[in-house]
């Protein structure tokens, strides 16, 4: 199976209408069942959503708030420290709120003038097809639950704040906004299974996880890096490799763990001119010489 596929939990929507949320038994809210109702409601939103309706409202909880509030005051004094400049600036221009979770309507509205992307929600996990496929049409889909208040460093779970956060300051740059949407356009257009794994792969060890050097500095662009306030801390001391595309694409990873193995560009450029060209022009048979 698909990496990415392994956390994210299993949703189950029922005749009734009822939606239950599967949390694995080593999930940190796997014993708070408090915790568990807000899960299934929350999964609830968006099943049955379609394109072009406003994100359902989810009714957030002060603890879950403060969730926000707590995470957003630990990364800011991170990003300033390790994140690139074009973050740093975008996340300024974007103004997310400090104090508590933003709407995904929110987000949107605030991104729709900078770059013309918008959120849709998810339940869980999305079909690689769809989740890239819908960047070239500047959407992003986004989970709209909180991570658990116990662990709040980190989770292998993509979460409002991974999404929002981590993805949402980044598309608030137009650079990496066209590069979301130059990888979405790589996966409407390849055709085999392979070849969409091996765009998805180039995505993971980029704009999830990518860092690049900024004035002799290692700095993180990777969406994964920048929404965990343990991982930042930590991957100036990883095996740090330098950006190829075929050793990317071979590479296996465990979204479970703070990533080992991350590779790096020069710098912005030469990023787009690596990864955004390539998928710019990428189709079956370029990428099965690449995986040769
Ligand atoms: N590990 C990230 C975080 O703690 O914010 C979330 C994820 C990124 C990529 C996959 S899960
Ligand atoms: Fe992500």
């Amino acid at each position: 199976m698909f990496e990415e596929a392994q956390y994210f939990a299993p949703v189950a929507a029922n005749e009734d209408g009822s939606v239950v949320v599967q949390l694995a038994a080593s999930h940190p809210g796997f014993a708070d069942p408090v915790y568990r109702a807000r899960r299934n409601a929350i999964a609830a939103l968006a099943v049955g959503h379609r394109k072009g309706d406003p994100v359902p409202h989810a009714e957030y909880t002060e603890e879950e708030h403060q969730v926000w509030a707590l995470v957003t005051r630990e990364l800011a004094a991170k990003h300033h420290k390790y994140a690139v400049t074009e973050f740093v600036n975008a996340a300024e221009e974007l103004g997310l709120p400090s104090d508590r979770i933003p709407q995904l309507e929110e987000v949107s509205d605030l991104l729709t003038p900078l770059t013309g992307f918008r959120y849709l929600p998810a339940a869980g996990l999305v079909p690689l097809r769809e989740f890239y496929g819908v960047l070239a049409d500047g959407y992003f889909h986004s989970t709209q639950y909180i991570r658990h208040h116990s662990v709040p460093f980190y989770t292998p779970e993509p979460d409002v704040i991974h999404e929002v956060i981590g993805h949402g300051n980044t598309l608030a740059s137009r650079r990496f906004a066209e590069l979301y949407r130059v990888a979405g356009r790589a996966a409407q257009r390849v055709e085999t299974e392979e070849a969409l794994e091996f765009v998805s792969k180039i995505f993971w060890f980029t704009l999830e996880f990518g860092v690049m050097t900024e004035n002799d500095e290692l700095k993180a662009y990777g969406a994964g890096i920048l929404s965990s306030y343990g991982e930042i801390e930590e991957f100036r001391g990883m095996d740090i490799r330098p950006l190829d595309l075929a050793a990317m694409g071979a590479m296996h990873y465990d979204i479970t763990k703070y990533q080992d193995v991350l590779f790096a560009a020069h710098s912005l450029d030469h990023l787009e001119d690596v990864v955004g060209s390539f998928w710019a022009t990428c189709d079956d048979d370029s990428i099965d010489k690449l995986r040769a």
